[in-house]
């Protein structure tokens, strides 16, 4: 149903609600008017504390991601032609529950895979998951950070033992590595700050990027490599830095352990051989390097250009070398360790490999390209079974038809979604979830440094008729499961009723009594805490041991956000504050230099030398970067951010005002070679299949690059409910081998292709 179109002629409630943007990983604060389930009115909240009345030009068409045609209003079940029925919720939990616990029983839990959890807006189901996936025995997980940041993730781990994050904002000197945060963002305000260091002659931005992104255009050093190619240009930078002795002696001396050898090969790299392999002038490259060294301040932030992309592990290593080598670490405008709410990132330590493939698992999760040799196998530690949660692999992950082949050889595909997704239409049984806007939400996306903001967010609208938040999907799961009885909670329900301090005593003291509650604490803290909680805020609970979590991790740092209290009171206090302060909430404050106590290595110190990589840096030497096939001349970067994307949380084509189709971005000459003016249609072929799409002229692409957007290609109903397609769905032309040798993460942004031209103009 649409209701939107008269909407905003409706009476309007007069208060401005706070709330916060589930667009991108960022979260921007955000002030709202609604009316009728809905928004009517969107801005920026100027007492969000990170944000501070900042966004970006998306948030104002999430009406289209509250009220859509694809939002599901039932829990459905596949019937044997492939259609599906809608059932009430009691059969839908109860058949659920018996299919994944057949499984198990046949199987063993360990072959039901677990992917999703969140998007950029909302890990409140992922958390409450842990529950289900503990009474179910499942062990295996996945998800989108597995194709894109684990293998730096892995790098972080093991040169830091943590997570350095840039402080742009203090920074004399900007880096982005495949990064274009005027689009993306990736930090708070970036539009603001880029503007400044701009603007600042006394500051610098450098960029490499093969496209002249929005970002680019404001740089002071702009490396337009050829794509693929970092790890020569980054090889470059480090050669120039170790060899003109533009490294910081001192710092390494006292904060880094052995380096020599990775100092003596980067003594060695050809500097000016490297850079014409990039394809950049030497000189540029020379002089952003220095630039580099001569800063008092460098943050440096890498994303999917170069994540995405050959050599992307080895780029994330090369990245990190930047700043660790100059030092810029620890310290106002460079890197540092914060602190953080959730586990974004759990079972870091651990190293296990995949039940079938035997591959590496890199902070819990399954790289993404691995996940259909997982499947589509008869090994007998095949996985079996799926509880796909907030991700829609179907369409995300490298090659779309094997993704659906591998879905539909399970014996069982659970989906907790909001929409009717391209994964949604491969499951037996489809668990409608309440929008982010109906239920309280958060990410555990870190908060920024020095001041960490956490927000949780308030719902603005009742439950969609017919959808139930996740925690409470999952506690009534975990119940079908035998996870718990609701009579055995009485106790810690009236514990509840008697306010936080005993609430606590007693949680602590049940958990002591009944370990094996331990694994399900997020839906008994929900039954039990969360029921006395207000109205509609019982998913909240899980912040609660969140908050206690963090207090007693970092207690200086929630003291110096301005909390009293010792042990658990000073938690209590935190969740308090969390759920009072609905714009957000400053949860940690930290000095600087705390960011050296937080080195997580075993020694303390930064790892400037990991051996896994050294060998693959070495070999640069000898590899051809002449990659150009006759087959396939041209390089596609599938997935570019654009003003016009959002992942798939927009499926309503209607968000989007301009470049409505997507179009394929090519170089004009090109173009001109191919005989195609604007608005041509051509046809990209790739080794696994071939697309459409509508093309755009630009000299901001170099010659024999092209780029289609992220987020296209979905199916949405017209008027009439036939399903369309908007545009090309990037991952229906990408393989699961072009990957990383070991994070196994995707090279979306080196895809081999052909184009060729189907309609060669419209309007010359
Ligand atoms: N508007 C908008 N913002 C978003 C999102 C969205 O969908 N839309 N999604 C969010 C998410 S999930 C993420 S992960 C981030 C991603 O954010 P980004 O990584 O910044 O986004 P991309 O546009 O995919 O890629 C960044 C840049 O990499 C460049 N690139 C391509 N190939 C290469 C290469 O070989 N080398 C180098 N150095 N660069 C290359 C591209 O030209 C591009 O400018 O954005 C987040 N923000
Ligand atoms: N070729 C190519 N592929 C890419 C990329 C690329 O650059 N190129 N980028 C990759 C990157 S970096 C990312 S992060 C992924 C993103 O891809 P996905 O991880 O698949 O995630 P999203 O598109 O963010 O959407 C997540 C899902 O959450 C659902 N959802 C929204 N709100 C709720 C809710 O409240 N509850 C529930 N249960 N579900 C909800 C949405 O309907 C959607 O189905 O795509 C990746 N795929
Ligand atoms: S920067 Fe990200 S979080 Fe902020 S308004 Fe834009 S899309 Fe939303
Ligand atoms: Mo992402």
């Amino acid at each position: 149903m649409r209701k939107e179109d008269n909407r905003l002629n409706e009476v309007q409630d007069s208060e401005w609600h706070s709330t916060g943007c589930i667009l991108c990983s960022i979260n921007c604060g955000l002030e709202v008017r609604v009316a009728d389930g809905n928004f009517v009115k969107i801005r920026g909240d100027r007492k969000n504390p990170r944000s501070k009345g900042y966004t970006c030009e998306k948030p104002a068409n999430l009406a289209h991601y509250q009220a859509n045609r694809d939002r599901l209003t039932s829990p459905l079940r596949r019937r044997p032609d492939g259609s599906f029925e809608a059932i009430d919720w009691d059969t839908a939990i109860r058949e659920v529950a018996e299919r994944l616990g057949a499984v198990r029983d046949a199987h063993g839990g360990d072959k039901i895979l677990y992917y999703g959890g969140g998007g950029q807006g909302n890990h409140l189901g992922g958390a409450y998951s842990a529950a289900t996936r503990r009474v179910l025995g499942m062990r295996y997980a996945s998800n989108a950070l597995a194709q894109e940041k684990t293998g730096e993730f892995w790098v972080e781990r093991k040169m830091f033992g943590g997570r350095p994050e840039p402080d742009f904002e203090h920074a004399e000197v900007a880096v982005f590595v495949g990064k274009n945060p005027w689009h993306s963002h990736g930090f708070e305000r970036a539009r603001v700050t880029l503007r400044q260091i701009a603007r600042d002659e006394k500051r610098a931005l450098v960029v490499i990027d093969p496209r002249r992104s929005e970002t680019a255009e404001l740089a002071d050093f702009f490396l337009q490599v050829r794509p693929g190619t970092d790890a020569f240009c980054l090889g470059a930078m480090l050669g120039v830095l170790v060899q003109e002795g533009l490294i910081n002696t001192d710092f390494l001396a006292q904060y880094a352990g052995d380096a020599a050898p990775l100092l003596e090969l980067l003594a060695e790299v050809p500097v000016d051989d490297y850079c014409s392999r990039a394809d950049v002038p030497a000189e540029l490259v020379r002089a952003a390097a220095r630039r580099l060294a001569q800063a008092e301040s460098v943050s440096v932030l890498e994303d999917l250009g170069i994540e995405m992309a050959p050599h992307s592990t080895l780029n994330s290593y090369l990245e990190k070398l930047l700043y660790a080598l100059t030092g810029n670490f620890g310290r106002p405008g460079t890197m540092n360790l914060g602190t953080h709410m959730g586990k974004l990132s759990s079972d870091s330590k651990s190293d296990r490999k995949t039940p079938v493939a035997g591959r590496r698992i890199i902070t819990g999760l399954i790289a993404c390209n691995h996940l259909a040799d997982e499947i589509l196998t008869d090994h007998p530690g095949r996985f079996r079974a799926a509880l796909i949660e907030s991700g829609n692999p179907a369409h995300s992950l490298a090659d779309s038809a094997r993704m659906r082949e591998a879905l539909d050889a399970l014996d069982c595909v659970i989906v907790i979604d909001v929409a009717m997704t391209e994964t949604a239409q491969h499951a037996d049984y489809i668990l409608p979830g309440s929008s982010q806007y109906e239920k309280p939400e958060a990410t555990f996306f870190g908060g920024g440094f020095p001041d960490h903001v956490f927000q949780m967010r308030h719902p603005l609208f009742s439950p969609a008729s017919g959808t139930l938040p996740e925690p409470e999907i999952h506690s009534r799961l975990v119940a079908a499961l035998g996870g718990y009885r609701s009579e055995e909670l009485s106790d810690l329900r009236s514990a509840a009723d008697q306010g936080l301090p005993v609430f606590g005593a007693a949680f602590t003291a049940a958990l002591e009594s009944r370990p094996e509650w331990g694994g399900i604490a997020p839906v008994l803290l929900y039954e039990t805490l969360g029921r006395s909680l207000a109205e509609g805020l019982a998913p909240a609970a899980l912040f609660w041991a969140a908050a206690q979590a963090c207090a007693a991790r970092y207690p200086e740092s929630v003291r110096r956000a301005g909390f009293d209290g010792e042990g658990a009171a000073l938690g209590d206090a935190l969740f308090e504050a969390i759920i009072a302060r609905k714009e957000g909430v400053v949860i940690t404050s930290d000095p600087y230099a705390i960011s050296f106590d937080r080195i997580g290595t075993d020694d303390g110190r930064i790892q400037l030398l990991i051996p896994e990589l050294i060998d693959e840096l070495r070999a640069l030497q000898e590899e051809s970067t002449d990659t150009s096939s006759s087959d396939y001349p041209f390089v596609l970067a599938a997935g570019e951010r654009r003003g016009t994307t959002a992942n798939t949380i927009f499926r309503d084509p209607g968000w989007r005002r301009k470049d409505q189709e997507g179009a394929l971005r090519i170089n004009p000459e090109d173009a001109q070679a191919l005989g195609i003016g604007p608005g041509g249609r051509v046809r990209i072929v790739s080794p696994r299949a071939s697309a459409e799409a509508v093309v755009e002229i630009t000299d901001r692409l170099r010659p024999g690059h092209v780029t289609l957007p992220n987020g296209l290609g979905l199916a949405y109903p017209d008027e009439a409910g036939k399903r369309q397609v908007h545009g090309v769905a990037p991952n229906e032309l990408t393989s699961m081998e072009d990957r990383d040798w070991l994070a196994g993460t995707p090279w979306h942004k080196h895809v081999r292709v052909r184009i060729e031209a189907v309609e060669v103009t419209e309007h010359a």
